[in-house]
């Protein structure tokens, strides 16, 4: 049984973040996300997401391959909540390459490749034009 946990903001949901928890949950058997509380994304991003941190958690686990969800508040704590929820494999966007590497030692580090052409950032941007 491979318990894998992957982190992320989620805002604005798109079929990229579809993508990247539809292969996360595909590399083992128990999907864990943490979900970037909207303070932790204002230290991030210098802005506050367009949901709030509740209704980005309730989106997440709505979906059929995640199993738990849980706000991550601070990027260090990583070791902590890969340690509380027994994490086998942290998985994350390539955009993250090499950044959460110190984890190593308790659990498996996997960088997916993001799907191209599409962010939260372009979308708030193209519906600013409108
Ligand atoms: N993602 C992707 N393809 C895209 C856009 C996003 O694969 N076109 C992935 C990112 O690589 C990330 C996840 O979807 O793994 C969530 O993306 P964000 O919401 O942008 O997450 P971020 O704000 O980078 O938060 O602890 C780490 C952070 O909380 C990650």
């Amino acid at each position: 049984m491979k318990r894998v946990i992957t982190f992320g903001t989620f805002d604005v949901f798109h079929v990229g973040h579809v993508n990247i928890l539809e292969r996360a949950a595909a590399l083992g058997d128990y999907l864990i996300v943490g979900i970037s509380s909207d303070q932790l994304n204002f230290s991030k991003k210098q802005r506050y997401p367009i949901y709030n941190q509740h209704d980005r958690t309730k989106i997440i686990l709505s979906l059929k391959y995640v199993n738990e969800v849980f706000l991550e508040e601070s990027l260090e704590l990583k070791l902590e909540y890969i340690k509380k929820y027994n994490a086998d494999i942290l998985v994350m966007g390539d955009d993250w390459k090499g950044r959460f590497d110190w984890v190593k030692s308790d659990c498996d580090v996997i960088y997916l490749p993001r799907t191209p052409s599409i962010s939260t950032t372009e979308i708030i941007e193209v519906v600013k034009t409108l």
